[in-house]
């Protein structure tokens, strides 16, 4: 018995010294999303609005993703089309989408040198950077609550000049136009996550080292950033340090998202295969954006860069990437606890249960004076989960404003938040999270969960 439960310690101090390895038996997931989930991360898409009505595509998205980006529909040039007039119309369908199937959105984006409007194109100087920190605002405003991410600025590094910022109208404001946008987003929306976003900077070269530098500094200097976003349009495959270029930003305090994935060539599915275990060996990588949802629907036009062909049928890089999603080890990402989940039956902790084995759940929050963010971790008890419910008790005077990965069914007093279809199924002792956030103080008690 003793040589038992020292060999179970042994276990255990290895497991809390790997930090991030996870007890339990990982469950399949059958979808992008619900694979994901398991490991604690988002598996997104970027959608068009106007494709929105093609059942096709929609059935995909809502089966497989559980975020989603807009494509074009939240850029300067979409949401104000002429100064401060503002204009939402084509964003709000997406958000209303991902919002009704429980979905994260990654707001896509604040500030770029591209797609502004042509009113913004002829500005220059001060006039410029009150614009584009106006606009920052304004839209950061309008979506407050119900963003998981911005991209507050878009591909501001050059290729090919040592590691330096492109020049464009916004840089000829003065260098500091990337932090001022930055701290213009903290200010309109703190619960989001804000990330700095760029392509070709997918391994470790002049450009993802002037991008590093930059984000070293404002770390070091108290300007929010939160994550960077590594576009990842690949051919043929990434590069070989590409798992070691997340960790090095990882390792500077950031999330790290790949937010645009899409990859040409004759090793696709391989491709796709390396670049989704390069994201769950990082743990603070929380995420992967494929930049389209057809073939069809991809920007390279003839390049055949997605997971499913014209037709919406699954490729062989779709299998790669649900593979992926399913091997390994239990992972957490950034902000979930650091010591492992037992094996062995242990009693919940989570109040009240159903179900042969029960559930529990624990929260962290990001708050700030007037609102939070609220990280749900539901874990399963003995016995495997085919759905759960939260309840989590809300502070009088503040209100739930948006939830992601559950539904919630009221905004105030003790809401309750259940699974949706992809994160309902959890394995015993496996663990799945949701988020929601909220106006007022956040949450003090430990929530409920009642299995079933
Ligand atoms: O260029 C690929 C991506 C690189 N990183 C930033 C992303 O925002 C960018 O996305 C693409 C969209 O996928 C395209 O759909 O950005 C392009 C603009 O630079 C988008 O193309 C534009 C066309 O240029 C417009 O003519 C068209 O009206 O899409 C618009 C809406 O369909």
């Amino acid at each position: 018995m003793r040589r038992t439960l020292m060999s179970l310690s042994v276990v255990a101090v290895a497991a809390v010294a790997a930090g991030t390895v996870l007890g339990g038996v990982a469950q399949a997931g059958t979808t992008l999303g619900a694979a994901a989930a398991e490991k604690g991360r988002y598996y997104g898409a970027a959608i068009a609005a106007g494709k929105l009505g093609d059942s096709v595509y929609t059935g995909i998205l809502n089966r497989e993703f559980n975020s989603v980006t807009p494509e074009n529909e939240m850029k300067w040039d979409a949401t104000e089309p002429s100064q401060g007039r503002f204009s939402y119309g084509n964003a709000d369908r997406i958000v209303s989408q991902a919002q009704s199937h429980g979905m994260r959105i990654r707001g896509h984006a604040l500030l770029w040198h591209q797609q502004q409007p042509s009113w913004a194109q002829g500005m220059s100087g001060s006039a410029l950077r009150n614009a584009a920190i106006n606009h920052v605002t304004q839209v950061a405003t309008y979506y407050r609550g119900k963003i998981y991410a911005w991209d507050v600025v878009n591909e501001a590094f050059a290729d090919g000049n040592g590691g330096g910022r492109r020049d464009s109208n916004l840089q000829r404001t003065g260098n500091d136009w990337i932090e001022a946008a930055f701290r213009a987003a903290r200010a309109a929306d703190p619960g989001a996550k804000l990330c700095y976003n760029d392509y070709n900077t997918d391994g470790i070269n002049a450009k993802s080292t002037g991008i590093y530098n930059m984000v070293r500094d404002f770390k070091s200097r108290g300007v929010p950033i939160d994550c960077v976003g590594f576009q990842s349009h690949l051919t043929n495959s990434a590069p070989s340090d590409y798992q070691a270029n997340l960790q090095r930003f990882a390792d500077l305090g950031v999330d790290v998202q790949i937010t645009e994935l899409d990859i040409s060539g004759g090793s696709q599915a391989s491709a796709y295969g390396a670049v989704t275990r390069a994201c769950l060996a990082v743990s603070r990588c929380t995420g992967i954006t494929v930049w389209g949802i057809r073939d069809s629907d991809s920007w390279r036009t003839g390049q055949n860069p997605l997971l499913f062909d014209n037709s919406g049928n699954k490729k062989a890089a779709y299998t790669a990437v649900l593979d992926a999603l399913n091997s390994g080890g239990m992972t957490v990402p950034t902000g979930g606890p650091t010591t492992p989940v037992p094996t062995t039956p242990v009693p919940t902790t989570g109040g009240p249960t159903q179900g042969p084995g029960g559930c529990s759940a624990t929260v962290s929050l990001n708050s700030w004076s007037g609102g939070y963010v609220a990280t749900v971790r539901v874990t399963a008890g003995s016995a495997p989960l085919t759905g759960w419910t939260v309840n989590v008790a809300i502070p009088s005077g503040g209100a739930v404003t948006s939830a992601w990965s559950a539904t919630n069914s009221g905004t105030s007093g003790t809401v309750a938040f259940r699974n949706v279809s992809y994160n309902g199924t959890v394995a015993a002792g496996a663990a799945t999270e949701f988020g929601f956030q909220g106006t007022g103080s956040g949450p003090t008690g430990t929530p409920t969960c009642a299995a079933s």
